[in-house]
């Protein structure tokens, strides 16, 4: 066979340089991972965690913790739990896409990186942390959706955990508005009772249903500002719960308040940060919970706009990141049984994704938090009656 001379001359060429670039190409397929390239041995694998794979929460593992029954599923300390549920708002919608954003919010935080502050890597201490994915949820039935987020909290905290002497999965919940806490709040009960609740928020969220719902029905009484108020006539909290970073209007100029301190909760407004400083806000939420069990609850809209313009009832005058990141890091030692961020909607943050940035490490700061106090599982509670 005989080749035109065009078409030899460039292969004749090529040939000829061979001091051209060294590049090796991988197969196309055949690895797991990428740490089976080897590229670990050159130093590069700290740098890659970012970029490859499915967005995991700060990269951790995916466990598919919603396994059917009869089927092995690995065990975990403390699990990720994104919960898409927005319908439940009174204002701007969008936070479906929450679990997703602060995901991508989470790519360059990995384990294998160590606080400036404290030298650890809370990821890679006892706990194992894993990313369970989202909780399938309809769009179309809040009731059915609340429902099936208890459900799935269920399933998740009732495995095994991996370190023996901590037998009880914790869950953070990826929100969601802010009526997903409500479902997480009645699985947690079933594990270790009634709990106080440290609610970080810009809104008291207590809001009798027959205010905030127009007492058009039983249904649209439950939704992100009365789920706290429900979860006090269920008997879920303590009376020792407490609000931080509120700064919203009530609607009743007593009444609302009233009814606040009738569901357990104080409350430090935002603006109370500017006489007492972070310590003393540190101080107030401490003593408030004591030795109790603990929800942390975090709305992203305690933040000022200006630092979480994504969520969908934003409210001027809020704190700033590294204020919110101290305080929370400050509550080290409290016996904190599970945690949620909620109200990220991402469609409202800005090309810098200020806001999912910021929720990522409030999650980091709340996975510091379990890791930091090992609970086990204290008896469960009675039987729920749900919605
Ligand atoms: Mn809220």
């Amino acid at each position: 066979m005989s080749y035109p001379k065009a078409f030899l001359l460039p292969l004749a060429l090529a040939a000829s340089c061979s001091f051209a670039r060294e590049i090796t190409f991988p197969p196309v397929s055949g690895f797991a991972s990428p740490q089976q390239l080897g590229w670990n041995d050159h130093g590069f694998a700290s740098l890659e965690g970012a970029f490859n794979g499915l967005t995991t929460y700060a990269n951790l593992p995916y466990v598919y913790c919603l396994a059917p029954e009869g089927q092995e599923v690995e065990g975990y300390d403390i699990a990720i739990l994104g919960a898409p549920f927005d319908t439940g708002v009174t204002a701007r919608p969008g936070t479906r896409y929450g679990p997703g954003g602060i995901r991508q919010g989470s790519r360059r935080l990995q384990p294998g990186e160590y606080s400036i502050y404290t030298g650890e890597d809370v990821f890679q201490e006892w706990a194992k942390v894993v990313d369970c994915g989202d909780a399938p949820l309809t769009f179309l039935d809040n009731t059915v959706a609340l429902k099936q987020l208890t459900q799935a909290h269920k399933v998740i905290s009732g495995r095994r955990g991996k370190a023996s002497d901590y037998s009880q999965p914790r869950i953070i919940t990826l929100g969601g508005d802010h009526t997903t806490t409500l479902p997480a709040l009645r699985s947690t009960y079933e594990h270790w009772g009634q709990v106080s609740v440290i609610h970080f928020d810009s809104h008291i969220d207590t809001w009798d249903p027959k205010v905030l719902g127009g007492g058009i029905s039983h249904y649209a009484g439950v939704n992100h500002g009365t789920f706290l108020h429900i979860a006090h006539e269920e008997g879920l909290i303590r009376n020792t719960s407490i609000h931080a970073g509120i700064r919203a209007p009530v609607s009743r100029p007593k009444g609302d308040i009233r009814n606040d301190l009738r569901c357990g909760f104080t409350m430090i407004k935002a603006r109370d940060l500017d006489h007492i400083g972070v310590a003393g806000v540190i101080d107030l939420l401490k003593k408030r919970v004591g030795d109790s069990n603990v929800y942390i609850s975090v709305d992203i809209d305690v933040l000022d706009p200006a630092f979480a313009p994504a969520t969908g009832t934003a409210e001027v005058g809020g704190w700033t990141t590294r204020e919110l990141l101290s305080i929370l890091d400050g509550l080290s030692g409290l016996k904190v049984v599970g945690a949620d961020v909620v109200e990220v909607a991402p469609i409202y943050d800005n090309p810098g994704e200020t806001t999912v940035l910021a929720a990522a490490e409030v999650v980091k700061s709340l996975i510091g938090l379990m890791v930091h106090k090992p609970i086990e599982a204290a008896g469960s509670g009675e039987e729920l009656n749900e919605l």
